[in-house]
């Protein structure tokens, strides 16, 4: 199908987005990537009546480390991100989960703020912005505020960005001394989307495990540092109070059993590779 049609501007500026943003509100659609919009335009699952790309801004281009921070821009593809020098060291666990999205092909165009706008419960960036308590930059004509991931993603498909909000960037917090982290991911084949993928964060005091592709957002759940029985039966009431869906991939009870199987593994490698 041909998508319906819509207006077209290339960015000069934030501020023209800001006002794109502003004066068209729900009826405009930011084009970063255009891996997700384009097929969603052509299928008319959106109808836009303005797209709004802003690839073209240098302001928008950087990943800056900043104090105990990165900060990756809004035109930051996710291949960049990952031929990024400094990712395996300040941000392990992106490093670890980047591969899995999508493909070299989708990755050279698709942004990492992109996929935190789209909020996919299955996307990779997302699961591991909610793992490491990163904030999302959102700036409008009326200012700019700051919101932590865990307040971000709503629903399914669905954030606390306004209509007239452009992400400008993500900021995540470097590698601490004394953690490991730790990304796995099941699915039918390399570069779909997850039918559960799980990251783990450990420290000497807790274990955060955080799940993707179950619910209809990332979920989150700090666990005390447990090993052996406790740690089975903690992970078996974790996936008990996930709203698991069902759908032609797996089963509820399907992705609840990875959510055993694959969070105990990634909990031990987290914690075979803490340093
Ligand atoms: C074959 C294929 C496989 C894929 N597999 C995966 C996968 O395994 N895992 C995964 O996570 N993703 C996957 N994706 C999607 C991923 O490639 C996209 O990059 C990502 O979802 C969206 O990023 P984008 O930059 O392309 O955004 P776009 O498609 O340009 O935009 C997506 C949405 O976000 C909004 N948006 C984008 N940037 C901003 C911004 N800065 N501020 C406000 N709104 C914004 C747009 O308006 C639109 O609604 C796949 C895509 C394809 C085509």
């Amino acid at each position: 199908m041909k998508p319906a049609r819509f207006d077209y501007i290339r960015a000069a500026d934030v501020a023209e987005t800001h006002a794109a943003l502003a004066e068209f509100g729900n009826d405009a659609r930011v084009i970063a990537g255009g891996q997700t919009l384009l097929p969603m335009l052509s299928m008319r699952l959106v109808r836009p009546k303005i797209v709004v790309d802003i690839m073209h801004l240098p302001a928008l281009r950087g990943i800056e480390a900043s104090g105990n921070d990165i900060r990756v821009g809004a035109g930051v593809r996710q291949a960049e991100l990952l031929s990024w020098p400094g990712l395996a060291e300040h941000l392990p666990l992106l490093s670890a989960a980047l591969p899995w999205v999508g493909h070299a092909q989708t990755r050279s165009r698709g942004t990492v703020c992109g996929s935190v706008a789209h909020a996919d419960p299955s996307a990779e960036i997302p699961l591991c912005l909610l793992a490491l308590d990163a904030t999302i930059e959102l700036s409008s004509r009326g200012g700019r505020r700051r919101v932590k991931a865990a307040e971000f993603f709503t629903g399914m498909m669905t954030t606390a960005r306004t209509d007239n909000e452009l992400i400008e960037a993500v900021h995540i917090p470097k590698k601490r001394t004394g953690t490991g982290y730790a990304f796995q991911e099941f699915g039918r084949r390399h570069g779909d989307f997850a039918i559960v993928a799980c990251a783990a964060i450990i420290t000497d005091k807790n274990v955060r495990l955080v799940i993707g592709g179950v619910a209809d957002t990332p979920a989150r759940h700090d666990f005390a540092a447990l090993d052996g029985k406790a740690l089975n039966e903690a992970l078996d009431a974790f996936a008990w109070t996930l709203d698991a869906r069902e759908d032609l991939h797996a089963t509820a009870r399907y992705r609840r059993e990875l959510v055993r199987q694959m969070g105990r593994a990634a909990i031990e490698e987290a914690r075979a590779c803490r340093a």
